[in-house]
Parts: C-alpha cells; structure tokens; sequence
C-alpha cells in the first residue's frame, strides 16, 4: 500500500487583521507531522500558497524549512510542492537542490521541458504512482496573451493553454507498467465555491477551467487555490483539499481536513477525508446594537474548547448613526476569554442614512450631490471601529483625490 497526503494553500505568514496566524499554522504543522506518522505517509503533496505573498516574512519561511527537516526525523516521506499565485516561482525554486536531501521536489516555474514536470515515487525505477506537478500558470508561461485580442479570446486560449498543458504531462509519461497518474494544480475550476480570502486567479477571472478538460488518465486531481474542501463538477477524483486554517471569517464555519489517497498493489486508489482539528475557532455574529450586549455575556459563559482563545467578527445590524459601537464593544469584552478581531456595520437598506436618517426630500439629493465631501463625511460617519485621527485621515485623502479629479 502506498499512502499519500493532499494539502494546499497553508499561506504560511498570512494575517488576520494586524492578528498574526501563526501559532494556528504551528498548532496544524504538528497536527500534520502526528498524522503523517500515525497513518504510514509515502508522500505529502502540497498544491500551492505555501506562503501568503511573494516575499513572506522570515517567521514563515523558517516554519517551512523546519517542517520539510522535522517530517524527515519522524520518516522517510517524499513531498511535493508547487508554487501557487501568492507565491514566488523563483523563491520556491531557489532552495531545489538542497531540497532533494529532504525527499522535497519544489516545482515554482513551469519548465521548458514538460518531462521535468513528472515526478515518479518512490523512484523511477520502481514507481508506485507519477505525479504530475503543474505549478500555477502565469500568462507568461504560457505565452498566450496578442494584441488585439479580446478578453473572451484571451480566456479562450487560456483554458485551452492550461488544459494543453495537462495533455503533454500525460503525453509525456513513459512506462510499460500499469502506473497510476496523479495530478497537481493552483487553479480556479469554474463552478467551485470560494470564500473571501482567496485573490483573484488570473486578472479578470481569465483561466477557469471546467472538470472535464482535465485528461482522464489522471485518477486523482490534487488542486489548491479554492480554500473550501471540494470536489468539482460533481467528480470525485477531482477535488480540493482546501486551507488548513479558516483564512478568513468566511471560511469560519468551513470543516478543514486533508485528503489521504491509498493506492494498492493492482493500482486502485481510495480516497478517505481526514478532518483537521482546529486549534483556534472564528466566529461570526449577527446582532443589532441593542442585543449585541446581551449576546456577548452570554458569549464570555461559554469556554472555547479549541485550545487558542476564539477570535470573534461582530456585524452589527443597522447600527444607529452617532453612538460609538466599537467603544461599548470594546469595554464589553475588556476580560474575556475571546477576543474581538473585527466589527462591520451591515446595512439591510442600501442608502438608509440618505433616506431615512437624515431625511433628505427628493429634490435635496442634487444639491448633494454637487457636495461630495459631505456625502463621504457622512459615510465615514457610519464606519465602526475606526478612530477619529482615522477618520480626518480618510477626509484629507479624499479631499486630496477629489482635487486631483476636479483638476483633470
Ligand atoms: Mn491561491
């Protein structure tokens, strides 16, 4: 039995706020490691945003070189990593030779030679299982981009690019032997599910690939990107792991987990889901600014039973123009054991300050509007949580641009 791990988008230096997630990505590495030894792992596939950004800080990059030489105290585990769009191809690549002293194939660029795409493990000269790993295609990989070209043209042969790309990496493979194809992907396949925490794939949502258009050799699709666990277009085989942490509080009620692949002897893969324990929980509330009191001591009685304090998002339901909701919250939640990480006022009208608060009769809304930095006071008015220097700082911006507009 030969048994592989799939994981993605760790985004290893991301924040939440000013919060820093680390001790959450510490708390999943040593997760990781005890699952790794426990289930017998041949193999850790990583599908890209190892890191949040092209230049991660330091803290980051040490917790990954200290995971790749911890795994291989613990066992000889083979792992793959391709570079997703937060990351940097080149900074993925720098350390490849070293690398394979810890069983680690790093693939940051797309190669001028497809072949150096596959990766036999164990070893070329007895393969369990080859692996395509296809790092995330930028533009200029694949060299599609003409002037002249409309947007749709340029989707089009985008797809068709990254779907010609999957093609040559089975093309490419030569064996005699009935070996199983696994591939790897950084990439959006249309009709997935996304949260907020996930930037843009390619500029204008270019390069969205259905299901279908990967080959049917490949018996499993190892994808990062989407931070949600999925499958796509309703196949099985063809799925992502998702983030190991709740990115964002989008992702707050996601279930994470990493995916274990068992191929046995004649070839055949299973697939079982192994859900991650959460070190750290978010949680999203929904409140008005009268019952928002009542719902946070009723909050501070219950104990978080994840070992990290929770952290919490409030919305707050219409607030009332004027009273300093980030204040009464703030004193609220002085001592307790979770803390409050963001406060959004949600609105259920579009325009109820225009409408409503301010009564402004029909006929007075154009001689507002020939008043633009009242209407921006009056919006920054309704923004929560901000302080006042904050909010003359956003006033003088704004004057600044609105003169720069006025001048052109
Ligand atoms: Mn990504």
């Amino acid at each position: 039995m030969y048994r592989i791990l799939h994981t993605a988008d760790w985004h290893l230096g991301k924040m939440l706020g000013d919060f820093s997630r680390e001790e959450e990505h510490a708390a999943f590495l040593d997760f990781l490691l005890e699952t790794i030894r426990t289930n017998d792992i041949n193999a850790l596939l990583i599908a890209g945003d190892i890191f949040d950004s092209a230049n991660p800080p330091q803290s980051a990059v040490a917790m990954y070189y200290n995971f790749l030489s911890q795994l291989q105290r613990i066992r000889e585990c083979q792992v793959i990593v391709i570079a997703g769009n937060h990351d940097s191809p080149s900074h993925i690549d720098a350390p490849k030779q070293l690398l394979k002293h810890l069983n680690t194939h790093v693939v940051g660029h797309l190669p001028e030679n497809i072949e150096e795409l596959l990766i036999a493990l164990p070893n070329q000269e007895n393969p369990q299982v080859i692996v395509a790993a296809v790092p995330f295609l930028r533009d200029r990989d694949l060299r599609t981009g003409q002037s002249g070209q409309s947007s749709a043209d340029i989707q089009a042969v985008m797809t068709q690019s990254i779907a010609d790309c999957y093609r040559r990496t089975v093309n490419a493979v030569i064996t005699d032997k009935n070996v199983p194809i696994i591939a790897m992907g950084h990439l959006t396949v249309a009709g997935s599910s996304a949260s907020d925490s996930e930037r843009e794939i390619h500029i204008g949502g270019l390069g969205a690939l259905t299901a279908d258009r990967f080959p049917s050799e490949f018996c499993y699709v190892a994808l990062g990107h989407l931070h949600r666990p999925q499958r796509c277009g309703k196949q099985d085989h063809i799925r992502y792991s998702g983030s190991p942490i709740p990115l964002s509080f989008s992702e707050a009620t996601d279930k994470k987990e990493l995916v274990l692949l068992e191929i046995d002897a004649t070839g055949e893969l299973k697939r079982i889901s192994i859900p991650i324990t959460p070190s750290r929980q978010l949680l999203v509330i929904e409140s008005s600014s009268n019952e928002i009191e009542s719902i946070l001591a009723e909050l501070a009685k219950n104990p978080s039973p994840n070992p990290l304090p929770l952290w919490v998002e409030i919305n707050i339901i219409n607030p009332t123009p004027g009273e300093n909701i980030a204040a009464k919250i703030s004193s609220l939640t002085e001592k307790t054991h979770y803390k409050v990480i963001r406060i959004v006022a949600k609105k259920t009208s579009p325009l109820p300050s225009l409408s409503t608060d301010l009564m402004i009769e029909h006929q007075q809304i154009d001689e507002l509007l020939s008043r633009p930095s009242d209407i921006f006071d009056m919006r920054v008015a309704q923004e929560l949580g901000i302080s006042v220097e904050q909010q003359i700082s956003l006033k003088q911006t704004f004057a600044r641009l609105l003169t720069i507009h006025q001048g052109e």
